[in-house]
């Protein structure tokens, strides 16, 4: 018989929530990756086998903490460092396999490169600038809001209100 290529499964979730000692323990190899108290201990995504009679069954792949993801991410594309990455919500995107997680960051640095192959432009706006823009049906409005069903809107929401505190 033809052996069946492993099931591929990635764990994902905060930094510091014990990502690499879980897979530490599913597979028994207490050498695998690196574990510690710091938060930002995994840097890469590396994979570890689950073997069941000498053979891989299932393939899990360690992966950096979001907040680091979140930060790499916000580097590589817009050249602004952030640092205290939260989570706020998230939501299931209509692609497969996909959901949306929404952070708040503060900017360490405020100039903007851009990669031009991921965003179209980016630049900083005022809560106030932010509360003049068109809704997301108004398609005379220069810049628009995101749609209200949207987690990009309730990340501007919040963030409006919480500035006019
Ligand atoms: N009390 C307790 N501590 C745990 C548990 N699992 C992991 N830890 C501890 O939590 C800390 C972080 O564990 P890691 O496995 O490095 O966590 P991680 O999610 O891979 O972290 P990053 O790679 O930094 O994102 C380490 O000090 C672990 O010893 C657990 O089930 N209970
Ligand atoms: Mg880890």
């Amino acid at each position: 018989m033809t052996p069946q290529p492993p099931i591929r499964i990635a764990v994902v979730g905060h930094t510091n929530a014990g990502k690499t000692s879980l897979l530490r323990t599913l597979t028994r190899r207490v050498g695998f990756g690196e574990v510690s108290q710091r938060p930002g201990t995994t840097r890469h995504v590396e994979s570890v086998d689950l073997d069941v009679d000498g053979a891989a069954a299932v393939r899990f792949f360690d992966t950096p903490g979001l907040e680091d993801a979140v930060a790499r991410e916000v580097w590589e594309e817009t050249g602004i460092r952030v640092r205290d990455a939260r989570y706020v919500a998230a939501q299931p995107w209509p692609f497969p396999h996909s959901m949306m997680i929404g952070f708040t960051a503060t900017a360490e640095t405020e100039d903007i490169t851009i990669d031009a192959d991921e965003l179209e432009d980016a630049q900083w706006f005022t809560a106030s600038e932010l509360s003049s823009f068109g809704e997301w049906e108004d398609e005379t409005a220069t810049f628009r809001l995101p749609r209200k069903d949207s987690i990009a809107r309730a990340l501007l929401d919040q963030w409006i209100s919480e500035q006019r505190r």
